[in-house]
């Protein structure tokens, strides 16, 4: 699929709805990338659900959610009357709880162009079901989610030596695109109380911390599969970051907890990218993307 530009908001990072739309306008972005739905709601975990860390933050929200009935009722209008492409992400802890998810986005209309498969939430019940940790797993969750009738997009974890080959296997099943990465497990400890700071205990790491790990596996996916569109996530914070995840191989970004600090970053990130590129002579984000393999990288 085409995008009219290449940064979009990054899932569970923007809301379910046009929240952001008054600080960037939506249909500005290449897309719009919704927190992940299921097809019931989700109370999510207890808080506290978000900790500052050095260069970042760990959440651990769990998944909270409307269901997808509910948003495609109360969220989505509002977001259709931006103007925003919209990809929907899905969630279940089952095979079948994601092909529900997807059936009931079959129902939308064609402004949701395309939804992502997040087979990768760290939060979920201590992480039980990190389908991304196996090639299996997730060529049937990916397969399952062919019922929502759109282009498929999965959401990877990096916190696996498995990376490529779930690369691979997802996309056999029929990925269009691979959105690389979630955020990586992590824990906070409070020393007064002696106990995790979140609620849940674990979280999850985002932010410039991360950069580097989704440079890599862009880099590392790119190069076992270059024909596979790639959506670079992890600490994109100025146009700067993109360039990087684009020259390791990527089409496209998602600019997330950025957007935490200011809840323009995405556009902010979109200008800042295209001046890069206009002062760079580059005039497709094509002739730039994966060009750190012109050269024989070794890592
Ligand atoms: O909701 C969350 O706790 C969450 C999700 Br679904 C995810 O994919 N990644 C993350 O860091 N948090």
């Amino acid at each position: 699929m085409r995008l009219p530009n290449p940064v979009m908001t990054a899932s569970g990072t923007a809301g379910h709805g046009a929240e952001l739309d008054r600080y960037v306008p939506l249909a500005t972005l290449g897309a719009h990338v919704v927190k992940s739905l299921a097809a019931f709601a989700w109370q999510g975990n207890p808080s506290p659900r978000l900790h500052p860390t050095p260069l970042g933050m760990l959440n651990s929200v769990g998944l909270q959610g409307p269901g997808v009935a509910a948003w495609l009722a109360d969220d989505l209008p509002a977001l259709e009357r931006t103007g925003a492409r919209i990809v929907a992400s899905i969630w279940g802890r089952t095979v079948s709880e994601f092909r529900s998810a997807a059936e009931l986005i079959a129902g939308a209309g064609p402004a949701v162009v395309a939804v992502e498969v997040n087979l990768s939430c760290p939060n979920l019940e201590g992480g039980r079901h990190l389908f991304a940790y196996s090639p299996r797993d997730s060529a049937e969750v990916v397969a399952a989610a062919a019922a929502c009738g759109r282009p498929l997009w999965a959401k990877l974890s990096a916190a696996t030596d498995r990376l490529v080959e779930v690369a691979a296997a997802a996309a056999d099943a029929g990925a269009e695109a691979l959105t690389l990465i979630n955020t990586v497990p992590g824990l906070a400890i409070d020393l007064d109380t002696r106990l995790p700071v979140l609620g849940a205990g674990g979280g999850a790491l985002s932010g410039p911390a991360i950069h580097p790990v989704a440079v890599r596996a862009v880099f590392d996916v790119h190069a076992a599969l270059a024909d596979m569109a790639i959506v670079g996530v992890g600490g994109v914070t100025r146009g700067v970051d993109a360039v990087e995840l684009i020259l390791a191989g990527a089409s496209a970004v998602q600019v997330g907890t950025a957007t935490f600090a200011d809840p323009r970053a995405a556009g902010r990130v979109l200008a800042e990218l295209t001046q890069w590129c206009r002062s760079a002579g580059v005039d497709r984000i094509a002739d730039l993307r994966g060009n750190v393999h012109r050269r024989q990288v070794q890592t």
